[in-house]
């Protein structure tokens, strides 16, 4: 029998998303159980979650924790983690490279005033988007001249965390992508695909 898989995560959450998308291009079905705020502070610090944080994948009577170990995990099971080691390395390394400024971002998310919120973001906006951008950009063109995928010939997760992180990235600075074509084009191939469509719906 094949493994029933769930994602636990809050009702709005930037980081399930490459889950979900990994899930989705691998043609297995995944359960999503969303706990909203109240519920959370009760289950927080239950044992039912390995760091005190979501999402994680409960299946078969396992827990795994922290979105990118989910993602890396079910791509590699399905062939969406790159050929070979050296390609599973490049992977990880452009995932990496967007959770350095998942950690900036996290920080405008946080933010509750409206003023310091807005100076949050121009920081990104200005200082960190930019130079993360063009390295991404750098690296999918030194892959086949960046009309394919970041790794490879193939699709892998580094795609598809791009492409669901940096619609997240847009919240702060809806231009993000504005001078990297490379980039844009790669988004818009991916939206393309119908079962990416769907899973973004
Ligand atoms: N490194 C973790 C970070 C997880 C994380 O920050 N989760 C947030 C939601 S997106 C969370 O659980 N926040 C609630 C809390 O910390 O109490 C991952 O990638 O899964």
């Amino acid at each position: 029998m094949s493994a029933k898989y769930k994602l636990v995560c809050p009702q709005v959450c930037g980081l399930v998303g490459s889950c979900k998308l990994v899930f989705a291009l691998a043609g297995i079905d995944c359960d999503i159980e969303r706990i909203p705020p109240e519920e959370w502070k009760k289950q927080k610090f239950s044992g039912r979650f390995p760091f005190q944080a979501m999402p994680i994948l409960e299946f078969d009577g396992k827990t795994l924790a922290q979105s990118r170990a989910i993602a890396r995990y079910i791509a590699k099971e399905n062939g969406l983690a790159g050929k070979d080691n050296l390609e599973q390395a490049y992977a990880d390394s452009i995932v990496d490279s967007i959770y350095d400024v998942v950690e900036h971002v996290k920080v405008w998310a946080h933010e509750k005033d409206p003023e310091k919120k807005k100076a949050v973001a121009d920081n990104i906006a200005k200082n960190v988007f930019p130079p993360a951008c063009s390295n991404l950009e750098r690296m999918l063109v030194n892959n086949n001249g960046g009309d394919g995928f970041f790794v490879g010939d193939g699709l892998t997760y580094a795609d598809t965390t791009f492409l669901s992180i940096s619609e997240r990235w847009k919240k702060v600075d809806p231009e993000v992508l504005k001078n990297f074509p490379k980039l844009t084009a790669l988004a818009e191939r991916l939206k393309a695909m119908p079962v990416i469509a769907e899973c973004l719906k």
